[in-house]
């Protein structure tokens, strides 16, 4: 994680220096109106699907298979959100894995990546995006606040992501939904009672969403049986040749 955090300084200072923030604010995507997750995690499945097309711990996952085809598939059978990974050099994100299906996706759209300055907020709305993931593990709760003043002011809603007991004290009043990893970043572990332990320990009515490690109905149903909301899942579709038709399946 620390390596990826060095990596993402270097990127955004990289990126400032050739696209100003006024240029991102000129975007066609910049003044959208927002979807809600908040919204479309009551109405639909509650699954927030990922388009990912390789990860640290994996590899690569499925490079074959456009985002468009992948994304309007989640759509179509019933996802609350997509998840894009635009992290280029550790998952082979970019933005135009977002820009690229916006047009044509009438739900959500979280942008997955590691936001460590204010830079990348606006980057994430002026290339389509509707939410976007703060990591505890990398941010003090200081910073969570102060970035989910910014996200709310562009319109964007706020994952805040947790994994420890610790990262509780990230949680504040004005982020819109608290993710627990069943993941562990560090060794990539993944433990799902550890998430519902954590999750009984939330503050009251805060939208929960268990992200990670969701490989088959039976994790599935464990998790929404502990009262979960929402459900992050990427890889359980993705290694397939088609991530849509095995979204489809799991939700049929
Ligand atoms: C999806 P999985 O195990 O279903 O592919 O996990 C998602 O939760 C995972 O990609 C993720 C992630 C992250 C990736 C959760 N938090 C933070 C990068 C950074």
């Amino acid at each position: 994680l620390d390596k990826i955090i060095e990596r993402k300084r270097q990127e955004v200072k990289d990126s400032k220096s050739k696209i100003s923030v006024e240029q991102l604010k000129d975007s066609e995507f910049f003044n959208r109106e927002t979807f809600s997750l908040k919204e479309t995690i009551k109405t639909k499945s509650g699954i927030i699907a990922e388009y990912k097309r390789q990860s640290p711990s994996k590899g690569i996952i499925n490079n074959q298979i456009s985002p468009l085809e992948v994304t309007s598939a989640y759509e179509k059978f019933g996802a609350s959100a997509i998840s894009i990974l635009t992290d280029k050099d550790f998952f082979g994100g970019s933005f135009n894995d977002i820009l690229s299906v916006r047009n044509h996706i009438q739900i959500p759209i979280l942008r997955k990546d590691f936001m460590i300055d204010e830079y990348q907020f606006y980057e994430a709305k002026s290339i389509g995006a509707d939410v976007i993931l703060l990591i505890a593990a990398c941010l003090s709760p200081q910073q969570v606040s102060e970035f989910t003043d910014l996200a709310h002011q562009l319109n964007l809603e706020v994952l805040l992501e947790i994994h420890t007991e610790e990262e509780l004290k990230h949680i504040n009043k004005n982020i819109d939904f608290v993710g627990i990893n069943n993941r562990n970043l560090k060794d990539f572990k993944v433990d799902l009672q550890h998430s519902v332990n954590l999750k009984n320990q939330l503050p009251e009515n805060i939208l929960s969403i268990a992200e990670s490690g969701i490989y088959n109905e039976e994790d599935f149903r464990f998790l929404k049986e502990k009262g979960f909301d929402g459900f992050l899942m990427g890889e359980y579709f993705m290694k397939n040749e088609n991530p849509g038709n095995k979204f489809r399946e799991f939700v049929s």
